[in-house]
């Protein structure tokens, strides 16, 4: 839907700044080309997300096996209510108890929303209602790597909410944080709850994970939050499953990081000739995710000037999805600069959500 002056949304939609520019390009040609030269192979997982591949990972939500989506769903029918009314104590600290002295009341400073990874936005939408109960206006600031994503969600909630306000970042997180740390200091006085849901911070390790929550830390002042997603350890054919579903669904968009490279690189991978693999790596208590080579053949990639060689059994590692406990959770908020003041969980506990308050 183009924005023109007739498109009703178009003054709330006030910007979807591209950061998507010529690096991130040369980034993705370099990613690309030092994975595959590496040994072990590797791809990096925010390449998942081409058109196909946002849609892919939609849809993975969806199939029986793929537990996280239902289970943070479940938390955020439950709970959103709960959830803004605790950022929104926090931030507005005392004022929150009114003047004693006067008996005012001092008016609860409105939240804005900050959402990272926001995909479809589709759980955001319980967090958007719970909002707007509170308050009567809001703006959400989704930062996404997909622009098609983006612009598709965008639209869809400035439809269903008159009172929202739009402002993206197609963008990849460090790019967007780091912009958005430079405009701190010049937003209103309104607090924000940050989002990271769905368990997307299981794509980092553990020093990965403490240098994005430091970025976030440095986009967010004191008494500010952070609504963090983050899926438990649990038994291996429980995992194994979520990530090779019966469908293929899975299959499909691990397979599809080299359907992308065929297309951006001019590469001829026989997609038919590799296959998907997910194994739980007990000891590192993560899910690691890879596409292995069904037998020893030769790829040509002219894009990036490489011909690359795979040995019979040969992988690509592509996504690690790293499963943490609660006290993993309390130590990892502990050593980014917040305190994890609220836990929610899903009926089977499977999931958990964890409100890190900035301090
Ligand atoms: C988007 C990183 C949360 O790790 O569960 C799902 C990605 N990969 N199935 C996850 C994914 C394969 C997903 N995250």
């Amino acid at each position: 839907m183009p924005h023109t002056a007739t498109d009703p949304h178009a003054a709330r939609l006030r910007r979807i700044h591209q950061l998507n520019t010529a690096d991130a390009r040369a980034a993705f040609k370099r990613d690309t080309a030092g994975g595959l030269r590496a040994n072990p192979k590797q791809l990096f997982p925010k390449y998942f997300y081409d058109e196909l591949g946002s849609e892919l990972f939609d849809a993975i939500c969806l199939v029986p096996e793929y537990y996280l989506t239902r289970a943070e769903n479940e938390i955020l029918a439950r709970h959103a209510e709960e959830i803004v009314a605790v950022a929104a104590a926090t931030a507005t600290g005392d004022a929150a108890t009114g003047d004693a002295a006067t008996g005012n009341i001092a008016a609860p400073a409105p939240l804005a929303l900050l959402e990272l990874g926001s995909g479809s936005a589709t759980k955001t939408r319980r967090l958007i209602e719970a909002i707007l109960k509170r308050q009567p206006e809001l703006l959400y600031l989704p930062v996404d790597i997909s622009a098609s994503a983006l612009e598709a969600s965008a639209h869809t909630l400035l439809q269903s909410y008159p009172a929202l306000s739009v402002e993206a970042y197609a963008s990849d997180y460090d790019t967007a944080l780091a912009h958005l740390a430079g405009e701190r200091e010049s937003r209103g006085e309104g607090r924000l709850l940050a989002l990271f849901l769905g368990s997307n911070i299981g794509n980092f390790d553990r020093d990965g994970a403490e240098g994005f929550l430091r970025a976030l830390r440095g986009v967010l002042r004191d008494g500010d939050s952070l609504l963090l997603g983050a899926d438990l350890k649990k038994d291996r054919a429980t995992l194994e499953a979520a990530y090779d579903d019966a469908l293929g669904i899975t299959a499909a968009f691990n397979l599809n990081q080299l359907v992308r490279l065929n297309r951006e690189f001019g590469a001829d991978f026989n997609v038919r000739a590799f296959r998907h693999v997910a194994l739980y790596n007990e000891e590192a208590g993560r899910v690691e995710i890879y596409i292995e080579s069904k037998f020893a053949q030769v790829v040509q990639l002219p894009g990036l000037d490489m011909e690359i060689t795979f040995a019979e059994g040969e992988r690509i590692h592509t996504e690690n999805s790293n499963k943490y406990d609660t006290g993993a959770l309390d130590a990892l908020a502990a050593d980014t600069g917040f305190n994890c003041a609220r836990r929610w969980m899903d009926e089977a506990g499977r999931f958990s959500s964890n409100l890190f308050v900035a301090r």
